[in-house]
């Protein structure tokens, strides 16, 4: 009878799959003020002065800006407590997030 043992030739290394990544999004309104956005901005999501002034503005212009990404519980809590504390202070603003591609 043939010998049909079959031996694998390579091991399977098998990686910790990574968590999937998820976006804040800080959306655009016509009602806060630029300088609010920008303080919430650095004190939530510790962005320098210059990266949320560049955040600020693209998401003013163009609608919506991806803030950071995060695993998916970090990134809901973080956009609750932005959008909480925007409320807090009377203004509309609004963060959402989104599974990365
Ligand atoms: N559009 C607002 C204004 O003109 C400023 C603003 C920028 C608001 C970005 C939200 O995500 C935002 N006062």
């Amino acid at each position: 009878m043939a010998d049909t043992n079959t031996k694998r030739r390579t091991d399977t290394v098998l990686k910790p799959a990574r968590p999937p990544l998820h976006k804040v999004i800080l959306l655009n309104d016509d009602y806060t003020p630029r300088e609010f956005v920008v303080r919430l901005l650095k004190a939530e999501f510790r962005v320098p002065e210059a990266q949320a002034g560049i955040i600020m503005l693209t998401a003013h212009t163009k609608g919506a800006c991806v803030v950071a990404v995060f695993t998916r519980e970090i990134a809901e809590e973080k956009a609750t407590r932005a959008t909480d504390f925007a409320q807090q202070h009377g203004y509309p603003l609004l963060f959402t997030t989104e599974p990365e591609e």
